[in-house]
């Protein structure tokens, strides 16, 4: 009987195999444990008559260690596979390449228009987004009932009329000429607000980088020369440039810059709707008005501004056709565009 016990056990622990800790403990508890098979051995090897104690106590010694030495083959086999698991790894490998984003286009060409005043002397200066009446309409010689100031083109702010979201950056402008007397020469990028209907031309919140100089004897002749700049750096050096008349309430005399378009190089394409031409800034020389509201002597000092929607430059630049991509984050579009270094 007990004789059985012993070779059914004998042949379960030859049996058993253990692939991991878990099944190792299986074995232990199985086998080794106060509940284990070896102790109801034990307790069984009470009953047997005094002639057989002296066998099968024997046997019973031979069972217990050959289940120990399996349990520390088990132990050790196991230790050792991990070994062979580290051991199989090559550390010479090179490492997964890390996934980097990529510069929003937003952000190339509002660095690049940066870049390409910077190089002339323009400072950059930002100011806040939420702005007062004076700082974006007032100072800058916007009439008390121009269409601007409505409910429909501007975000009021819990419907104080005096505080509101900027519609453009000439707020920061007002600012800084307030602040500081001529020379001035800066560019003003930043975020703007307006409350209008979203489609593929126009959304509500978008990007502009003005620039204002100011100083003795600033003409007409410096704006157009310093745009012209521009749009050679910005779109190659054969762009061409045409000014048509405008109008701004902050600029007199005013007008709107176009290039050559730059797809089909002015023969006329889609793109510029067979005209050849871009529109893509407004300009002017800054009304006096706005200069006295800001503390700068008139007589004294002359100034042109500028102003263009970052939207606008990436969408020519990079022929997109829909304004909305550049507020999705969806990362097919984005991932097309200068990789972050
Ligand atoms: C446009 C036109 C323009 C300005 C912005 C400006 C600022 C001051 C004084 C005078 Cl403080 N002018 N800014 C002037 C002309 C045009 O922007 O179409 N922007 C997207």
């Amino acid at each position: 009987m007990l004789q059985q016990i012993i070779n059914q056990i004998l042949k379960d622990v030859e049996d058993f195999k253990a692939e991991n800790k878990e099944q190792v403990e299986e074995f232990r508890l199985k086998f080794l444990s106060k509940k284990g098979e070896l102790n109801k051995v034990f307790d069984e090897f009470r009953t047997v008559p005094n002639e057989q104690k002296k066998e099968l106590g024997q046997k019973i010694n031979a069972l217990k260690q050959t289940v120990q030495a399996k349990f520390e083959t088990l132990q050790n086999s196991l230790a050792e596979s991990d070994d062979d698991t580290f051991a199989n790894v090559d550390l010479t490998l090179p490492s997964k390449p890390i996934q980097l984003g990529s510069h929003h286009p937003l952000s190339i060409v509002r660095n690049e228009i940066i870049d390409i005043f910077s190089r002339i002397g323009f400072t950059v200066e930002e100011g806040p987004e939420i702005e007062d009446d004076w700082h974006v309409f007032s100072a800058l010689n916007f009439p008390p009932e121009h269409p601007a100031r409505d409910m429909q083109d501007t975000f009021f702010i819990e419907k104080n009329p005096d505080i509101l979201l900027r519609t453009h950056t000439s707020s920061v402008q007002s600012r800084v000429m307030e602040q500081t007397q001529p020379p001035i020469r800066s560019i003003f990028p930043g975020r703007v607000f307006r409350n209008e209907a979203i489609s593929a031309r126009a959304h509500c919140i978008f990007h502009q980088v003005e620039g204002l100089y100011v100083d003795t004897n600033v003409s007409f002749a410096d704006l157009k020369q310093t745009l012209l700049y521009f749009a050679k750096e910005m779109f190659g050096n054969d762009t061409q440039i045409r000014l048509r008349p405008s109008y701004f309430p902050f600029t007199e005399p005013s007008a709107e810059m176009d290039i050559s378009c730059s797809i089909c190089g002015g023969k006329g394409c889609p793109v510029c709707k067979g005209t050849g031409w871009l529109e893509i800034l407004g300009c002017g020389m800054v009304d006096p008005n706005v200069l006295k509201n800001c503390n700068i002597d008139a007589d004294k000092y002359t100034g042109f501004a500028f102003g263009m929607g970052v939207e606008r430059i990436a969408m020519l630049k990079y022929q997109v056709k829909d304004i909305r991509l550049f507020f999705k984050n969806d990362t097919r579009f984005l991932k097309q565009f200068e990789a972050a270094k």
